[in-house]
């Protein structure tokens, strides 16, 4: 009996779980982490951060992520410990983060020393062009901590963010590995 003809046949006699299917390839997950004030977007400073919610980014980053194949745990925070705790969360768990730390960029040497622990690919989004507002501004501890940056181009940055990541985690992507598939470990 040839191959498909056992396959057939097996399938006919085991239960679901012990059937020889083809393995099923899990999303490589990204996790899209927001630090404080960020729960305030379409309200807060619209000249500079835009008119657009976070449901809203939340549904771009949704659209965007199922286009590229990922999956992905959109979180916002306005706590700095709690912040810290997700990224640790993610070694082991997540292929990537994308993050906008908003203030604690400037100054929370732990969650850049939290995001160097995890050794992923993580891409730091802002918003606005933070070079272009106050110095304070101007340095981000995370950037130390970052694969790549971007800033100023609004909430349409973290969709280039994710299309970034997909290089970077996506089954057979240029920077990627092998697929992950429910048949592995
Ligand atoms: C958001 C914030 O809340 C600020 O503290 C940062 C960043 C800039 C943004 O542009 O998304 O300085």
């Amino acid at each position: 009996m040839e191959t498909s003809g056992i396959r057939k046949a097996l399938a006919s006699i085991l239960p679901p779980q012990d059937r020889m299917s083809e393995p099923a390839v899990i999303p490589p997950l990204i996790a899209v982490l927001y630090g404080p004030n960020i729960n305030m977007l379409g309200m807060r400073e619209p000249e500079k951060y835009g008119s657009a919610t976070l449901d809203d980014l939340e549904a771009l980053c949704a659209e965007t992520a199922e286009e590229l194949g990922l999956a992905i745990d959109f979180r916002q925070t306005n706590g700095e410990g709690e912040l810290i705790t997700w990224v640790q969360d993610c070694r082991g768990r997540a292929a990537g983060i994308i993050i906008n730390p908003a203030g604690y960029s400037h100054t929370s040497v732990a969650l850049m020393d939290a995001l160097l622990a995890v050794d992923l690919p993580v891409i730091e989004v802002h918003i606005t062009n933070i070079h272009r507002r106050e110095e304070f501004r101007h340095l981000s501890y995370v950037s130390k901590a970052a694969t790549g940056v971007i800033a100023g181009l609004g909430v349409g940055g973290y969709a280039l963010a994710l299309r970034a990541m997909a290089e970077r985690v996506a089954p057979g992507a240029a920077f990627g590995g092998a697929p992950r598939t429910d048949k592995d470990e």
